[in-house]
C-alpha cells in the first residue's frame, strides 16, 4: 500500500508511524484511518518490528475524525458512519493484539479519535503542551475508537463520565497524575526521550513482553481463577524462549543480557 497520510519508518527494530496531515491537526480521513490499519497490521507481522512508535506530524497529535469529510452538505443529511467506526476498529484491534510494545509519543492535542488512539497504546508519553479532549460529546456523538473501554479502566468511572460527557480538556501532567498516561516531558526533548525509549523497548525479551501484553489483555474479562490459568500457560511459553535462556545466564555471569526478541 502507498501511504499519501503517514509516514512509515522501520530502523533498529523500531517502526515509526507518524500521522501527516498537520495542516489539519493530522485529523483522519477514511483512506488514513486505513494506512494506519495497514502500517499497524504490518508492524505486527514483521518479525524485525521490535516495537511500534505512533506519532504526529506538526503541532497536533491528532485532532480526531475529518469533520470536513464526516458529514455531507444536503442540510437533510443522515449519514451513516458506521464505516467511520469499522475502520478505526481495525486500527485499535491491531494496536492492541500485537504482541510487541506500542508508544504514542504524543507532540500536541490528542482529540476524539485522538485521544482514544493514544489510550489503545502500550505507553503514552507526551509532552508537556498536549492535551487529550473526548471530543465527541460537543458534536453529539460517543467516545469510539476504545474510548469507553479503556477511560474507566484508567481513571476509573467518575472521572471516565466526566470526560466523556462533559468534553473536558485533561493536560498531558494531569493525565499523568491521573494514570492516563506513563510519562510527561518537556516539549523540546519528547523527540529525543521517545527515541531513547524505544531503543530501550526494542532490546528487552520481545516475545516475553509481548506475553504480558496478551496476559493483561486478558485480566480486563478473566476471573482470578482463569488469569492463573493463562499465566501459567503463558510461563511455560516464555520459557521455551531463547530470551529467558539468555537472562537467567546474564544474571548468573553478572552481564548485561542481549536479547534477540524470541
Ligand atoms: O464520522 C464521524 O465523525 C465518526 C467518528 C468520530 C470520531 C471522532 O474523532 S469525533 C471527534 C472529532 N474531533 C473533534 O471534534 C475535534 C475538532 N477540533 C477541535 O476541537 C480543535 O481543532 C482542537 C481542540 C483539536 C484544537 O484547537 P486549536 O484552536 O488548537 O486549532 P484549530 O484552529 O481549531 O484547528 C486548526 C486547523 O485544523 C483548522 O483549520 P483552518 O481553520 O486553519 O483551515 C481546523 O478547522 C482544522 N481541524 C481541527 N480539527 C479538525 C480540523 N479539520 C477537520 N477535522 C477536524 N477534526
Amino acid at each position: 500500500m502507498t501511504y499519501q497520510y503517514i509516514t512509515h519508518a522501520v530502523a533498529e527494530g523500531v517502526a515509526t508511524i507518524t500521522l501527516n496531515r498537520p495542516e489539519v491537526l493530522n485529523s483522519c480521513n477514511r483512506p488514513m484511518v486505513a494506512e494506519l490499519a495497514h502500517a499497524a497490521t504490518a508492524a505486527a507481522e514483521d518479525d524485525a518490528v521490535r516495537v511500534v512508535v505512533l506519532t504526529g506530524a506538526g503541532r497536533a497529535f491528532c485532532a480526531g475524525q475529518d469533520l470536513a469529510e464526516a458529514v455531507p452538505p444536503e442540510p437533510e443529511a443522515r449519514p451513516d458512519i458506521g464505516d467511520i467506526v469499522a475502520g478505526y476498529n481495525t486500527l485499535i484491534r491491531a494496536l492492541r493484539t500485537m504482541e510487541k510494545p506500542v508508544l504514542a509519543a504524543v507532540n500536541g492535542v490528542a482529540a476524539g479519535a485522538g485521544a482514544n488512539i493514544a489510550l489503545a497504546c502500550d505507553f503514552v508519553v507526551a509532552s508537556e503542551n498536549a492535551s487529550f479532549i473526548q471530543a465527541f460529546a460537543k458534536i453529539g456523538l460517543v467516545p469510539d475508537n476504545g474510548g469507553t473501554f479503556f477511560l474507566p479502566r484508567l481513571v476509573g468511572m467518575a472521572r471516565a463520565t466526566q470526560l466523556a460527557m462533559l468534553a473536558d480538556k485533561v493536560r498531558a501532567t494531569q493525565a499523568m497524575e491521573w494514570g492516563m498516561i506513563y510519562r510527561v516531558v518537556p516539549e523540546t526533548e519528547l523527540r529525543a526521550v521517545t527515541r531513547e525509549f524505544a531503543a530501550d523497548l526494542a532490546s528487552q525479551p520481545t516475545r516475553g513482553l509481548g506475553l504480558i501484553k496478551r496476559a493483561l489483555n486478558a485480566a480486563w474479562s478473566n476471573d482470578l481463577d482463569r488469569q492463573l490459568d493463562l499465566e501459567a500457560e503463558l510461563q511455560r511459553e516464555a520459557g521455551q524462549t531463547a530470551d529467558y535462556l539468555e537472562g537467567v545466564r546474564a544474571f548468573q555471569e553478572k552481564r548485561r543480557p542481549h536479547f534477540a526478541g524470541r
